[in-house]
């Protein structure tokens, strides 16, 4: 078998989706401020739109990489990139007012689809949920919907849920349909920590702390909140591809384990008997993307979730060269450095978590 590169982790922003940021004002929006005439800002993370900044710091320049095909195609070759499974960007449909949440997310996903269409064998999907809808039975509803769409792999989720994370029962009716029809979810972050976390100081580093601890604390909180909840011992099917590497999972794994066997309230509760240890959930329900820029990080997603879970990925249109056209983006270098790496003369090894292992868990190639 030819070896191929496959992305799991690249974002799309379908141009209905781009119309309605631009119609909207407020968080997440689109925005072309007066003192910065000739540039949009993608305004999206809670806090960013802080009018005391100046326009150039608020959010980020927005251009056809975001919303057009083209463009992703022309970064997947530019990067040696044989398919990509493109996901809607955060915020997703977390904002959309319940009764608009059906629709928006039909029409979202017909939109990705039909992309995916226009490039054979390129392009698959996760689909976007319309969480925000007044029930369960609506999202129910549109992953039975999903088999109609040929692409399809899988779905992306924040963190919220429903409004109170994915550790709420309320959601079972929807991980008992993701696993009925064998969708995987691909759990991404997007609200990060309070800002209180990041300090009086934060305005003055960026996006740096919501990005880099932000968002991989709060993926970590979410799939831990899943496990101590025992969601994967009522689902054993269920499977989650978790980004950036599981956020600090893999690190702090061994620790929440402890935590777990240690708890007294657990154990009254009778919650300690028949569990799967975290390290069973993680061999058997989690993929981790590669999307860790680092040797150490891709070492430790292997050791916790085993070289067959591991999935190379960029992040694309996000993190782009801050100097403008360069031949390779530095951060997807950055990625592919760490999996060489990681691995040095184990090219198989490597394939997979390049290309196989994406393969296989989603079925790319049938
Ligand atoms: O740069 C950012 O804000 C982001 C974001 O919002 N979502 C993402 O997936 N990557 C980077």
């Amino acid at each position: 078998m030819t070896s191929k590169i496959v992305d799991v982790h690249t974002h799309v922003y379908p141009p209905s989706y781009i119309s309605l940021l631009r119609s909207r004002e407020k968080l997440p929006y689109i925005r072309i401020f007066p003192d910065a005439p000739n540039a949009s800002r993608l305004i999206i993370l809670p806090g960013e739109d802080d009018p005391s900044k100046p326009s150039t710091s608020r959010g980020r320049p927005i251009g056809p990489e975001y919303w057009d095909i083209k463009e992703k195609i022309y970064f997947m070759d530019k990067h040696k990139i044989d398919i990509s499974v493109i996901s809607l960007a955060n915020p997703w449909l977390d904002f959309i007012s319940p009764e608009a949440a059906a629709e928006t997310a039909e029409k979202t996903n017909d939109e990705i689809e039909e992309l995916c269409e226009k490039y054979p064998g390129r392009l698959y999907a996760f689909a976007a949920l319309p969480l925000s809808a007044s029930s369960p039975d609506i999202i129910v509803k549109e992953i039975a919907r999903l088999k109609s769409l040929k692409h399809v792999r899988g779905v992306i989720l924040g963190t919220s849920g429903l409004g109170k994370g994915l550790d709420d029962e309320a959601l079972v009716p929807v991980f008992e349909a993701l696993c009925e029809n064998q969708l995987p979810i691909f759990l991404h972050p997007h609200y990060g920590l309070p800002s209180e976390a990041y300090g009086p100081k934060a305005g003055e580093s960026g996006h740096v702390l919501p990005l880099a601890l932000g968002f991989p604390m709060e993926t970590t909180i979410a799939v831990t909140r899943m496990i101590v909840s025992g969601i994967f011992d009522q689902f054993k099917d269920l499977k989650v591809l978790l980004a950036h590497s599981g956020g600090t999972l893999p690190f702090l794994a061994g620790r929440i384990e402890s935590c777990i066997q240690h708890d007294g309230h657990l154990k009254k509760a009778g919650k300690l008997e028949g569990r799967r240890s975290i390290w069973e959930i993680l061999r058997s329900n989690i993929y981790l993307d590669g999307v860790v820029y680092s040797e150490v990080g891709i070492r430790a997603a292997i050791g916790a979730s085993g070289g067959t879970r591991v999935m190379f990925g960029t992040d694309h249109p996000f993190f782009p060269p801050l100097v403008g056209d360069e031949k390779e983006w530095l951060s997807v270098r950055t990625n592919y450095d760490a999996i060489s790496n990681a691995f040095g003369e184990a090219k198989e090894e490597a394939e997979a978590v390049l290309g196989r292992n994406a393969i296989q868990a989603l079925n790319l190639e049938d």
